[in-house]
This record gives structure tokens, sequence and C-alpha cells, in this order.
């Protein structure tokens, strides 16, 4: 008897430590990379799982939160469903998820259908119910998503108070916008909920830990960038909530790969010992901009890219320069333009002048190369 108390006494810590993470989506098409770079995107996400679950071991977690969209799609490859039961199932701690718009509970979603381990909860109700974790006296309050879009689900709620007991929200959903149809959830029913802390998904970058009277809340953002809508570091929360109601939470970055903007003005000296390197690992989209004597070999850069990155575009939305005066002397009507600008050019008071009739030698040399009559300026 002793003994069992001494265990649950040790249990109840008194601080918490909880992973929090979401928007995994798992299984994306990943359309852009090609089919074979797809498939090792999916399977680098799929190992994400593991590298969540390895966290969870180094930190001691007490709690494993997936707050949404852990999946790209109601549907999984079977690699995919292995892992989670697999990896899941191998903590020694609860692991509650609360499924989101994109991969929303019914009856013929992975969720419902996938046997799952023991220690793993998933919420499948879009009312908010409770799981009690009373050897850790602690709470958790969760919905799902069961379509691909939910009511707000905090509207009147607040948690029944029970001394010593720490409350904590798990949802998918928005923040701050009412009229959203993902779940929206206010400021306010976050102060008046009684939660000490709400693990949200569905906002794809980390907002900081944010506070709304008693209760923290925050989402960890994607896990994994997919595009160049999603650049830089990512990763999951170790979130540390202390029975004093001090909370703290820290971005661990577990992202496989990241996707970067890189901007290089081409006139501002030797493109090639500028170009970025990230050992192949990350995915780039290289912008060249600027004028230059010549047009950026294009192919020759991309052949550098090649070895630095996994995957790579090039925009090239660069100018050649050219001497604007150089066929002043001809005897064509090109010449005639010219010479004309020129004593303009060579009247003007001050740079804006001279600025404004550059830009019309420009205009008209473009013109007469494209065979266009010049118009009046
Ligand atoms: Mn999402």
């Amino acid at each position: 008897m002793l003994c069992k108390l001494r265990i649950a006494w040790v249990k109840v810590k008194n601080t918490l430590k909880i992973i929090h993470a979401a928007d995994l989506h798992l299984d994306s098409p990943f359309q852009a990379l090609g089919a074979e770079k797809a498939a090792v995107r999916r399977s680098e996400q799929r190992a994400l799982l593991q590298c969540i679950a390895a966290l969870v071991r180094e930190r001691q977690a007490d709690l494993l939160l997936l707050a949404g969209d852990l999946l790209d799609t109601g549907s999984v490859y079977a690699e995919t469903a292995r892992a989670l039961c697999g990896v899941l199932g191998e903590l020694d701690c609860p692991v509650l998820i609360a499924p989101g718009n994109h991969d929303y509970y019914c009856a013929s979603s992975p969720w419902a259908r996938l046997e799952l381990p023991e220690n793993v909860h998933v919420f499948n109700s879009g009312a908010v119910s409770c799981v009690s974790l009373t050897e850790m006296a602690v709470r958790v309050w969760g919905a799902a998503f069961t379509d691909t879009a939910a009511p707000p689900p905090l509207r009147g709620f607040s948690v029944p108070r029970q001394e010593g007991v720490l409350d904590i929200g798990l949802f998918h959903g928005e923040v701050g916008r009412p009229e959203s149809p993902y779940a929206p959830i206010s400021e306010q029913e976050l102060l008046a909920s009684g939660l000490h802390y709400v693990a949200l998904g569905h906002i794809h970058a980390f907002g900081g830990l944010l506070r709304a009277g008693n209760t923290y809340y925050a989402w960890p953002g994607c896990t994994e960038g997919r595009g160049f809508d999603e650049c830089g570091e990512r990763g999951v929360l170790c979130v540390e909530l202390d029975r004093s109601g001090a909370c703290t939470a820290e971005l661990v970055p577990l992202a496989q790969r990241k996707y970067e903007i890189v901007t290089l003005d081409v006139s501002a000296g030797a493109l090639e010992e500028r170009l970025p390197d990230s050992g192949g690992r990350d995915i780039c989209r290289l912008v060249l901009h600027g004028e230059s004597g010549g047009a950026p070999d294009i192919q020759h850069i991309a052949q550098i890219m090649s070895g630095r990155f996994f995957a790579f575009e090039i925009q090239n939305r660069t100018a050649v320069s050219r001497d604007i005066w150089e066929k002043a002397g001809e005897d064509t009507l090109r010449g005639l333009f010219l010479r004309r600008l020129r004593e303009l050019y060579d009247g003007a008071q001050d740079e804006p002048e001279r600025e404004r009739i550059t830009q019309a030698v420009r205009w008209g040399l473009a013109a007469l190369d494209e065979g266009e009559a010049v118009n009046p300026l």
C-alpha cells in the first residue's frame, strides 16, 4: 500500500513536461518535387514520428499532444499506418490526438479504422470531452474535427475546477478570426476556459507562447516545411507547465530539410562565389535580379546548385545592361532618335531629369527593337 502511494506521489510532478506537435501532414503529395523525390520526402516525414518519439524520451516528457492534421488526407500509406501504431505504441507516456480539418474523424478515417496502441487516445467528437489522467493529476480536454470545417469548440466552455489538477486543452483551431470555418476560438473563450495550457494546431508557423488571463496557449506550426510558403527552421514545442501557474515553451527544430528563398543581385560581383550551399540538405529558390553585362549562365548555375541542394529552382529576373547611346552615330531612325535624346540628356538640369531621359531612351530602343512605332514621349 505504501509502495503504491509512493508511486502515485512520485507521478504527480510539480512540473509537467509536454511535447506538443501539430500539422505534420504525413503523406503529403510534394508534387513540385517530382515522383522520386516526393517519395523520399514522404519517408522523411514518416521519420518525424521517430524524431518526436526520441525527443519525448530525451526530455522525459509526461505527455505527447498532437493537435491535428497529423495526416494530410483521410487516407494513409500502409507504411505510415505502421509507423503511427509502432512508434507511438512504444512510448511509455499517453499520446493524445485531436484530428484536424485535413484528417478529420469519421467512420472511414484511419483514426476509426486503425488499431491504435492502448496509450493513444483520439478525440472523436466535435463536442469537448475529457481524458482524465488521474495518476498524473492531469485532465486533457479536447475535440475533433468530424468534417472539413468545425464550429467554435470552446464557446461557453469552462472546466469544472478540481484542486491540484492541471487542465490542458487540445484543439485544432484558429484564434482571433471569429468568421473562420476552422473551429474559431476567441481570446475571451480561452480566458474563460479555466484551462492552464491549450495546445493548438492549424496555423503553420509558430506564433510564440501566448496568454489570455491565466491560460497559456500556443501552436507549434508545421513540423516540416512543404513549400516556399513554409520556409526556415521548423519543429515541435517542449512545454513545461508548473502547478504554480508558470509555463514555458521551447521550439525544438526537428525538420529534416528546410525551404529557403535566396535573392542575389547579379551586379554585386562574382555570382558563383555567392551561391548558397546547404550541403545537399535543403530546398532552395534562387532569385536572380539586377543588371549585368550579359545574361547569367543559368545552366552552369543549375549545375552548381544541384550539388548543393536536395532540390532547387531558379527565377531569373535579371536585365542585360547595354550602352544605350551606342548607335547614336547611325544614319537611321534609331540614330536620329538617340541624337535628339542625347541633346536633351546633355542639357538636363539634374539627376532625376537625366534618369527620366534614360528611361525614355530604353523604352524607345525597346520599341524600335520590336519594330513598333515610337510613341511621342
Ligand atoms: Mn494544417
